[in-house]
C-alpha cells in the first residue's frame, strides 16, 4: 500500500537534497554536506522551517531524518564561495547548499555564482523569490520599474488605526509597498478609495486609484486651491489628535529608560533624536532599526532622515554614511545606526573614511544576533533558528557561547576611534566626545535582543508552512491563516 506524505516544498527539497549521492570507483558519498545561509524574510518561515524540522529530527535520531546541517554565515557572497572552495577539493564529488533571502541576499550570490560558473564547480544556490500570488505586491525589496528619487514614508500606528473608517485615502508619492499598506491589510473599509498623486504613472494607477500623475508640490497647491472653504467635522479633526497625541506618549515611553541591564535599542535612538542637530544626518537601512525608527523618530527636517527601506540591504549603513558625508560637508554630523548583523556584511570602507580623513559617526548596536528576523522566526513559528551568532556546542546546534568576534576591536583596527559605552548615561557622554573629534567614530553600545520594540499592530503577509511536524510551526499557520483573512485585493 502506499503511503502518502504531506510535505512543504522546502521540506520536500530539503529531504531530497540530503539523500542525493555521487558514486566514483565504488564509493558513495553524500553530494550535500550542508547548507549555508542567512535568514530573511524571504526564506525564514520556508526552507528555514524545514532545516529547523530537519535539524529536530536528526539529533532526536528521527528515523530517515535528512541531514544537511544549517550553518549561519556572515555574507551571502563568502558562503559562495566556501561551497566552490569545498567542492573543489572534494573533486566535484560534493558541494554546499546555500540559502539566502529575497532581494540582497539573493543578489550578494551572483559574484559567487560567477566565480562558480567560471571554474565550472557545482554548488546549489536557493535564492528566495517574490510570492507566487500577487496579494502582498509589491513586497519589501521587490524590485519594480525604476523608482523616482523619492522619500517614502509607511504610516504610523496611529494613523493605522484609524484607516478602519477611512473612505478616501490621499497618498503622495508612495510605491505602496507591503510596509505601506500592512500587506495589504490596512484600509479596511470595503468602500474606501485612494487618490495617487505621483510623478510615475505606474506607482499612480495602484490600488485602482484616481491617478495624479504630477508633481506633489504643485498637485498640493492644486487640491488646496480647490478645497478651499471644505473641512472635515470637528469630531474627525478631535480624533486624528487624540490619536497623535496617544502616540506621542507611545513615542516619549520607548525613549524613556526601560530599568533592565541592557538598554533597549529605543534608548539609543531617544538619545540620538535629542543630541542630533536638524541638519545632521541619521542612517538606516536593515534589521530590527528602520521598523523602529519610522514608527519613533521625530524628524525636524526632512535632511535629517536618510532611511533606505526599498532594498533594506543590509551592509549599505557604513559605505552610506561616507557617501553622505561626502554630500553635505563637515558642517553637519552623519550618524549611521548599524547593527552588528549589518555590520559583518561590510565594514571595511571605515579603512576607506581613514584614508581620505572622512569623518563619521557610527552607532554599533550589539545584539548578537538579529532582533528583527529572530523575532519574526519566531512569530512564524520557526523557533530564532539560526538568527543569533552563538558558537556550536555539544548538543550539535548552535546554542553554545557567543561567538567569539570583537566587532569593537575590529572596527579600530579599520582605523576607527572606538567608544565603548555602558549603558545609556556614558553613551550620551560619548556622543559629545564623538561629535568633538575629528576622526570616524564609532560608538559601541551592547543593546537588549528582545527591545522591547515599539508596539506595532502592522501586519506583514510572510507565509508559513501549512504542514508541519513541530508545534511551534502549527500553531503560527493557524495565526497566519486568521490573519490573512484581512487582506484586500485591488486591482
Ligand atoms: C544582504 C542581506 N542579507 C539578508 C538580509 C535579511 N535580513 C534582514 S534584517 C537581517 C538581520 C540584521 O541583523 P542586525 O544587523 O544585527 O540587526 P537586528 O536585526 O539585530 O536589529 C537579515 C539577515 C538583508 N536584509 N540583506
Ligand atoms: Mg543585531
Amino acid at each position: 500500500m502506499t503511503q502518502t506524505v504531506r510535505l512543504t516544498v522546502a521540506q520536500a527539497v530539503v529531504k531530497f537534497l540530503a539523500n542525493q549521492y555521487t558514486e566514483r570507483d565504488g564509493a558513495e558519498q553524500k553530494l550535500f554536506a550542508g547548507c549555508f545561509g542567512i535568514f530573511g524574510h524571504g526564506n525564514v518561515a520556508g526552507i528555514g522551517q524545514a532545516l529547523l524540522q530537519a535539524e529536530v529530527q536528526t539529533l532526536d535520531g528521527v528515523a530517515e531524518a535528512p541531514d544537511l546541517p544549517y550553518v549561519l554565515v556572515r555574507n551571502e557572497q563568502g558562503a559562495v564561495h566556501a561551497a566552490a572552495a569545498y567542492a573543489k577539493t572534494k573533486n566535484r564529488l560534493q558541494t554546499w547548499v546555500v540559502t539566502s533571502s529575497i532581494g540582497p541576499g539573493a543578489l550578494n550570490m551572483v559574484t559567487g555564482a560567477a566565480l562558480a560558473t567560471t571554474n565550472r564547480l557545482p554548488v546549489l544556490l536557493l535564492p528566495s523569490d517574490i510570492f507566487a500570488t500577487r496579494y502582498p505586491d509589491p513586497v519589501l525589496q521587490q524590485l519594480e520599474d525604476p523608482p523616482p528619487g523619492s522619500r517614502s514614508q509607511t504610516p504610523r500606528p496611529a494613523r493605522v488605526r484609524s484607516t478602519s473608517t477611512t473612505h478616501l485615502v490621499i497618498v503622495i508619492g508612495t510605491r505602496y509597498s507591503d510596509f505601506t499598506t500592512a500587506s495589504h491589510t490596512v484600509f479596511a473599509n470595503p468602500d474606501v478609495r485612494f487618490l495617487n498623486v505621483n510623478v510615475m504613472a505606474f506607482d499612480a494607477a495602484k490600488h485602482s486609484a484616481e491617478m495624479l500623475v504630477s508633481d506633489a508640490k504643485a498637485a498640493l497647491e492644486a487640491l488646496t486651491g480647490e478645497l478651499t472653504g471644505w473641512a472635515t467635522d470637528e469630531a474627525y479633526q478631535a480624533r486624528a489628535g487624540e490619536l497623535d497625541a496617544e502616540w506621542q506618549k507611545v513615542v516619549d515611553t520607548c525613549y524613556a529608560p526601560h530599568d533592565q541591564p541592557l538598554p533597549a535599542q529605543t534608548e539609543v535612538f531617544g538619545a540620538l533624536n535629542e543630541l542630533m542637530g536638524d541638519y545632521d544626518v541619521v542612517i538606516n537601512a536593515a534589521g530590527s532599526m528602520p521598523g523602529d525608527l519610522q514608527a519613533l523618530w521625530r524628524a525636524r527636517t526632512p535632511e535629517q532622515y536618510h532611511l533606505e527601506y526599498a532594498f533594506s540591504c543590509m551592509g549599505y549603513e557604513i559605505p552610506a554614511a561616507m557617501g553622505v558625508k561626502l554630500a553635505v560637508g563637515d558642517d553637519h554630523e552623519v550618524v549611521a545606526i548599524v547593527g552588528d548583523g549589518t555590520y559583518q556584511m561590510l565594514p571595511m570602507e571605515i579603512a576607506t573614511m581613514a584614508q581620505e580623513g572622512i569623518k563619521v559617526i557610527l552607532v554599533l548596536l550589539q545584539n548578537h544576533g538579529f532582533a528583527s528576523i529572530g523575532a519574526l522566526s519566531e512569530s512564524r513559528g520557526s523557533q530564532r533558528f539560526g538568527t543569533r551568532y552563538k558558537t556550536r556546542s555539544t548538543s550539535g546546534r548552535l546554542d553554545g557561547d557567543d561567538v567569539p568576534f570583537d566587532l569593537a576591536a575590529n572596527a579600530a583596527s579599520w582605523g576607527a576611534d572606538v567608544l565603548k559605552c555602558n549603558g545609556m548615561a556614558e553613551f550620551r557622554e560619548n556622543y559629545a566626545k564623538a561629535v568633538a573629534n575629528d576622526r570616524t567614530t564609532v560608538l559601541y553600545i551592547e543593546t537588549n535582543l528582545y527591545g522591547p520594540n515599539p508596539p506595532g499592530s502592522a501586519w506583514w503577509d510572510v507565509p508559513v508552512s501549512q504542514t508541519s511536524e513541530l508545534e511551534s510551526t502549527q500553531k503560527a499557520y493557524g495565526e497566519y491563516v486568521a490573519e490573512k483573512a484581512a487582506q484586500r485585493h485591488y486591482l
